[in-house]
Formats: C-alpha cells, sequence, structure tokens
C-alpha cells in the first residue's frame, strides 16, 4: 500500500491551545506524524511516496472562495498588527445568534468570523502545510483512479471538522471531502465516507449535507457530552435530495468499548454497502483508543486490526484519510494495525 506522505505538513506547529481554563502545549503536533511514519517504515508492504502539487483550485470545490483567501492571508494581516512571535486565534466568533453575519475589515474580527472554536491557531508556515496535507489527499485520489486498491494520505493538520467556511477542532481545508470530490470528477459516480475518529465529522456533513452522490457516514462519541456539541445527532439524515444520505451513530462516552463499537460499524457497513459506492474514503481518526489524551471511548490495538478488516472485506477501492489521534506513543502501531487489517482481507 501506498502511502503519501510530505514534510512541509510539519510547518504547521501551533504553540498552545485553550482546554478547559488553561493554556496547554497543543496535542495537535507534528511528532504524530512521525510516530505514524516509523510505524509505517516498520512494517513490511508499505512504500512512502512524496504527493504531486495540485494548486489551490481544489480547495474551492469544497470551501468559499472568500475563506480560502482568508486562509492564506490571515498570518500576513495578524503579524501586520501582532509580530512574528504569536500565533494568529479568534477571541470573538462567527455571530451565530443575536449578532450580524457580516464578514469585519481587522484580523481579530475575521478569525472569530472564519471559525468555531479557539483550536486553529494559524502560524506563519500554516498554510504550506495545509495546502501541502491536500496534495497528499489527491495524490491518493490519483492512485485509486490508476487501480491501486488503497492508499494511506498520511495528512496534516487533520481536516474533518473544516466546513465550507469554517475552521475549527485543528482543521482548515476538508481533505476527506476533496478527496471525496476528486473521486466524483474523476469519474466515481457514488463516494461514500466513513468518519470513524472519535469527535464527529461536522465538516464533512456539512459539505456534503445536501447531495445523493456522496454518503456521509460517522461513529463517534455522542455530541450531547462531547466535542464538536452542535453537530453529529443521529437524527440529522441530510437535506433536499441528500436526505438519506447522512447517517450518524453517536456512541456512548466512557463505556464504548468493541462490544458497542462493532454493531456501530456494521451498521455503518452496511449502509454503505446498500449505497452501492464505486469507492470509500475513511477518515481515519485514531481518537477511539483506550489511551487518548482527549477522548472517551475504550478500543484497543486488536480491535483496529478488526476495524481494518471489516473494511477490506467491503472489497472497494479505499482511500485512508488521516484525522485525530492523539495518544503519540501508540499512534503509529494503532494505525497501521488498521492498514494492516484491511490489506490482510484482500
Ligand atoms: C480534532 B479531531 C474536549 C476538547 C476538544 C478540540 C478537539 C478537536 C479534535 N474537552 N478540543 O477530530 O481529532
Ligand atoms: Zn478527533
Amino acid at each position: 500500500m501506498k502511502v503519501i506522505y510530505s514534510e512541509k505538513q510539519n510547518l504547521h506547529r501551533v504553540k498552545y491551545e485553550f482546554l478547559s481554563g488553561e493554556a496547554t502545549p497543543c496535542f495537535e503536533k507534528p511528532e504524530r506524524a512521525d510516530m505514524v511514519l516509523n510505524a509505517i517504515n516498520a512494517n513490511e508492504g508499505y512504500e512512502v511516496v512524496a504527493p504531486k502539487e495540485f494548486g489551490l483550485e481544489p480547495m474551492r470545490w469544497v470551501h468559499t472562495a472568500d475563506y480560502v483567501e482568508f486562509l492564506q492571508n490571515a498570518w500576513n494581516e495578524w503579524e501586520d498588527t501582532y509580530g512574528p512571535d504569536r500565533d494568529a486565534s479568534p477571541y470573538c466568533f462567527v455571530p451565530a445568534r443575536h449578532l450580524r453575519n457580516r464578514v469585519p475589515k481587522d484580523i481579530e474580527g475575521k478569525l472569530g468570523y472564519y471559525s468555531f472554536d479557539m483550536t486553529a491557531a494559524i502560524t506563519k508556515t500554516s498554510f504550506e502545510a495545509i495546502a501541502s496535507a491536500v496534495d497528499c489527499a489527491l495524490t491518493g485520489v490519483d492512485m485509486l483512479i490508476d487501480g491501486d486498491k488503497a492508499a494511506f494520505a498520511l495528512c496534516r493538520p487533520p481536516g474533518h471538522h473544516a466546513a465550507p467556511d469554517l475552521m475549527g477542532g485543528y482543521c482548515y481545508i476538508n481533505n476527506a471531502a476533496i478527496a471525496a470530490e476528486g473521486l466524483r470528477r474523476k469519474g466515481h459516480n457514488k463516494v461514500a465516507i466513513l468518519d470513524i475518529d472519535y469527535h464527529h465529522g461536522n465538516g464533512t456533513q456539512t459539505i456534503f449535507y445536501g447531495r445523493n452522490d456522496v454518503l456521509f457516514t460517522s461513529i463517534h462519541g455522542d455530541p450531547d457530552y462531547d466535542y464538536p456539541h452542535y453537530l453529529g445527532f443521529a437524527d440529522e439524515t441530510g437535506e433536499g435530495k441528500g436526505e438519506g444520505f447522512n447517517l450518524n451513530i453517536p456512541l456512548p462516552q466512557g463505556k464504548t468499548d468493541w462490544s458497542l463499537y462493532r454493531p456501530a460499524l456494521e451498521t455503518a457497513i452496511e449502509k454503505i454497502r446498500s449505497f452501492g459506492a464505486d469507492s470509500l474514503v475513511i477518515s481515519l481518526g485514531m481518537d477511539t483508543y483506550e489511551n487518548d489524551p482527549i477522548s472517551h471511548f475504550k478500543l484497543k490495538l486488536e480491535d483496529y486490526l478488526q476495524i481494518g478488516t471489516m473494511l477490506g472485506e467491503l472489497g472497494l477501492p479505499t482511500l485512508f484519510v488521516f484525522e485525530g489521534g492523539y495518544a503519540v506513543d501508540d499512534l503509529g502501531h494503532n494505525t497501521v494495525a488498521v492498514l494492516n487489517g484491511f490489506r490482510s482481507a484482500n
């Protein structure tokens, strides 16, 4: 299996995030990808390749032009005011209720307009990393189109929380959504997305909510008790012609182990099968792990091998796109277990 990875992605390194009332070093850090790469290199059957370059146009397939332009310019506008040492981050948010939905002129206002939380700070070189992650995902798309059975885009920063014009949850540009749209544009009539990150992929859901050519399925911590709090409930089933093409399976935090997870995965897989997908994009978040520092499921190493096997048994051309996972010491082994399971079924 080919693994697409770019060192440019290390250009995105945010210093702090604000969690539970204090500043802590950011959980979403370059070492995450290093650990996955180490585990890949220690295993047989993987070939790490650099991405091709696709430019900025594919970002506009799923994001608004003004949002992409904002991301491109945000650092320079921030640096004009705050200098080079502090990461650009919002403190005041998109006026969802009781305020006006109007793009402000200053950078502080823009950051909050285009964010839904405080965890997506921008550094001087973030945009290069963000663009490189998109290149990794799209290079994977081309591999499937050229006949590879599967590929793994080792993307950083992650993307599944990024909506058409919103960043948040460590995400800026939605790599998995761009990959799904890329598969559509290259001739796959029906593309399924399965998001197995611990957190609901609110951005991906929003992007495809009104469409029937891209199915979005997600298994995640119950948003009544967990991030992203305001989307990801079971009654969100799609709208318009997209009605019936969105499946959320929220599971209880704290007690979700393999015995609860497996039937949920079977339900999602059955939905993908009956949809009749030509290909599958997996938003591969590894934060369902029992030792993840910010999540609350109880999956173990051997469960990841099972997940991979079940996904492989679907028999679809499959692109894995890396999302979350913060238990850095075990992240590589867990990730490779999914991929090994997938390969064992093919
Ligand atoms: C990104 B991805 C929980 C705070 C959550 C943001 C989490 C972003 C997750 N108390 N903070 O889906 O892994
Ligand atoms: Zn997550």
